[in-house]
């Protein structure tokens, strides 16, 4: 199939490339280098440098023999938008491109503005780009599970069943997120069910946990071919900065009791998920979500996990409850349920010893280029 990715520079975008690029399909990447510029913005960055996307696709093209077009620009213009589209003219459209961070989202009232004007804005590009170039066209969106929060009931799979003096109807399970990030993928939600209803789109919603992880069947560790890595407080996520910390000496950053509970997955199955979405579409006028996650832990059990992975490999690690900058439940009931991708065939990567330790093998390599005052700034919701 013909798969423009949008957001193809990001930690998953080029990885999902080069995996749907590996599975026979004929792929392109958008991007206009945002992540990068705002990493630059903050003073941080990413753990070793990445290769921009015109390298990386002349490395993919050398290793595997495929093309991957790329596309640079931003899919908030219009002209820009609608000559990409017109070019390559999509069977099946990936949706990365936004901003990603919720901290990002909490600085102040700039941050907040771009995340909403990005977000929103591409999310709306793109649907009116199906509609007028590509009307078949099947929208896969990445979510995030951080839509529902942690509600005192059973998540379901995007839609709930109710009942209501004596009326029964169904709905999109309620939502109520824990930043101005996570409340702009509802808001994205609610965008593509709206033009689901009344234009009959094709889409996908993935509610996707906090991923974890380097290596892919793509990558096989190849440094050139490496994601984009953060371990900084504003764009690392919770396992990947676990690691980094264990390997700078850096006492884990747990955040307040450290009962918080998500649903976390390996980069590999990210990319799997991703593949079974397209290669099994939804339906026209059909809006299918799927709980992309394969294992729940609370951060505790991360970070004891990470802590003994650290002894297996020789290294003392610290862990620390430090005053929680966000505002979140941190004991909490949480019980998702995720079995729409498993029933397309998904077969989980889960988070084992060995996986554990090949992260940290991968992370020593660059001991030396961990900057330890980008761990913790203490970004504070408010
Ligand atoms: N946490 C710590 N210490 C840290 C970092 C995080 O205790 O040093 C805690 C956070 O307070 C939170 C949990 O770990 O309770 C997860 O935090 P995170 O930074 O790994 O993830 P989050 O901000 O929720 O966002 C990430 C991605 C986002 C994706 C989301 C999925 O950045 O793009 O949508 O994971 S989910 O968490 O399910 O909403």
């Amino acid at each position: 199939m013909k798969i423009l990715i949008l957001g193809g520079d990001g930690y998953l975008g080029w990885p999902t490339a080069m995996h749907l690029s590996a599975h026979g399909h004929d792929v392109a990447v958008v991007d206009n280098y945002l992540r990068r510029r705002m990493s630059l913005e903050q003073d941080v960055g990413p753990l070793f440098p990445v290769p921009n996307l015109h390298e990386r696709a002349k490395l993919w093209r050398e290793k595997s023999g495929n093309d991957v077009r790329v596309f640079v620009g931003d899919m908030n213009d219009w002209d820009f938008v609608a000559s990409t589209f017109t070019e390559f003219t999509p069977e099946v459209i990936v949706h990365y491109a936004e901003q990603p961070s919720a901290p990002y989202s909490m600085l102040n009232r700039e941050t907040a503005t771009l995340t909403l004007h990005n977000n929103l804005g591409v999310t709306a590009n793109t649907i009116f780009a199906v509609r007028e170039f590509a009307p078949d066209a099947h929208i896969v969106k990445l979510g995030t599970m951080g839509e529902y929060g942690t509600p005192n009931i059973d998540i379901e799979e995007g839609w709930i069943d109710l009942e209501h003096k004596g009326r029964k109807d169904r709905f999109l399970f309620p939502r109520q997120a824990g930043s101005l990030y996570h409340t702009t993928k509802i808001q994205d939600t609610d965008l593509l069910w709206f033009y689901v209803r009344v234009w009959g789109l094709r889409v996908t919603d993935l509610m996707q946990g906090p991923v974890y992880g380097l290596r892919t069947y793509e990558n096989d560790g190849e440094e050139a071919l490496l994601p984009f890595f953060n371990y900084d407080e504003i764009f690392g996520t919770v396992v990947n900065r676990f690691i980094v910390q264990a390997v700078a000496g850096y006492p884990l950053t747990v955040y307040g009791k450290g009962g918080q509970t998500r649903g976390y997955l390996n980069i590999k199955d990210t990319l799997n998920c991703i593949r079974l979405s397209i290669e099994n579409p939804a339906d026209r006028g059909e809006l299918r979500v799927f709980n992309q996650f394969t294992e729940t832990f609370s951060v505790n059990e991360l970070a004891e996990r990470v802590q003994q992975c650290g002894s297996r490999n020789g290294i003392e690690v610290k862990i620390e409850a430090l005053e929680n900058p966000r505002k979140e439940l941190e004991e909490h009931y949480y019980n998702p349920a995720h079995t729409g991708l498993l029933e397309l065939g998904l077969e989980p990567h889960f988070l084992t010893d060995d996986v554990l330790d090949d992260m940290l093998q991968t992370v020593l390599r660059y001991k030396g280029a961990i900057r330890n005052d980008v761990i913790f700034r203490g970004v504070k919701w408010n």
